[in-house]
């Protein structure tokens, strides 16, 4: 054999144990395509040394060609029997990392709450459901017809002030009370029938205890042979539900244009249970809203005769009831939307 054929022999038996360990410790599979590509490839160190072949003389070079192809072959082999590993391996790693523990608790959600208001017309409507009222609503912008006029209150009534009344137009208001429902309702149904009207009203008026949107509940009930028997009955009862069974009621004689008689209602003060605290300002009792039989006037502006069917109706304002059994000390606290506010009740 000629030096030049040994050395070359030499080389290829380098080559192949270098290519055979770096096979071996590949620690994936990107590094194993590398070793690959630098031992085996068309520009890797196996075929350079082919290339070098050239320099052997002609009856040398089959048998150094058949040598540098069975390395070429075997380290293929080496090669392929890695390959297999290490897709296991990287299979099983995927398979582990990505395992997922469907018994973990689900990300912390914010749940929104009732909005004190909403809850309290809730609370309300339920007890006065059970009574049998239906929740009737009606338009925002009314006429002034139905805000006024048909609850008589005349041209020249205190009420139809500027300084209370937010004007659309001549003849258009922001309804001041949720009184305008029942004119609608009694021209819509016929009696007898129970109703009540929640919703939004709006005055020209702001200060700690008066906000220029507020809400109201009224309840209407018109029937045969109503008095004010059934009307303090059926308040007392509410105000026994509402703010619980040791709650009393009282009434006051009022006026109302719309009611006749008509009187304020009290209840037992539901903070200090009537002996005297800040909020019913040791009165020991709280207004918390009006009432009356429904005067024969209103009855005959909503096409309903007062000598066969009379009636009696009661208003709460709702941001009223709610800082009443709550103990709110602001009306503005309802409208500032503060979280911390919100997610007590
Ligand atoms: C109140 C107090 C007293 C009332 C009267 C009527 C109607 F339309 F029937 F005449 N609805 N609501 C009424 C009566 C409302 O709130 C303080």
């Amino acid at each position: 054999m000629t030096y030049i054929c040994l050395m070359l022999v030499e080389k290829a038996n380098q080559i192949y144990e270098e290519a055979k360990a770096a096979i071996k410790s590949a620690p994936d599979s990107k590094t194993l395509y590398n070793v690959k590509v630098n031992f085996l490839g068309k520009q890797g160190q196996l075929s350079a040394l082919m290339r070098e072949m050239v320099q052997l003389p002609k009856e040398e070079r089959p048998e150094f060609g058949k040598l540098v192809n069975e390395k070429k072959q075997n380290l293929e082999n080496h090669y392929e029997s890695r390959e297999q590993e290490l897709k296991k391996l990287e299979l099983q790693q995927l398979i582990e990392n990505e395992k997922l523990d469907l018994t973990l608790p689900g990300p912390d959600r914010d749940l929104g709450k009732i909005h004190p208001i909403a809850k309290v017309i809730d609370d309300i409507s339920s007890i006065l459901n059970f009574l049998g009222y239906s929740v009737q609503t009606g338009p925002l912008i009314e006429k002034d017809w139905f805000n006024f006029e048909a609850l008589n209150i005349p041209q020249d009534h205190p009420a139809r002030d500027e300084q209370d009344t937010f004007y659309i137009d001549e003849t258009h208001v922001l309804r001041t009370h949720t009184s305008p429902v029942q004119i609608h309702t009694m021209l819509k149904q016929s009696p007898p029938f129970r109703a009540i009207a929640p919703g939004p009203v709006f005055r020209c008026d702001s200060d700690v205890s008066h906000s220029p949107n507020f809400h109201q509940i009224e309840a209407l009930l018109i029937d045969k042979n109503v008095s004010m028997a059934d009307l303090k009955g059926t308040i007392a009862f509410f105000v026994r539900e509402f703010f619980g069974p040791e709650i009393k009621t009282r009434f006051r004689p009022s006026f109302f244009p719309f009611t006749e008689p008509s009187a304020e209602v009290d209840c037992s003060c539901p903070i200090c249970k009537g002996k005297g605290c800040r909020m019913c300002k040791n009165s020991g009792w709280i207004e918390i809203g009006g009432s009356g039989l429904v005067n024969p006037k209103v009855l005959e502006q909503a096409n309903i005769d007062p000598k066969e069917w009379q009636g009696f109706a009661f208003g709460f304002g709702i941001e009223r009831m709610a800082i009443i059994k709550y103990g709110v000390p602001d009306i503005r606290l309802f409208s500032d939307n503060d979280i911390r506010f919100l997610s007590q009740f």
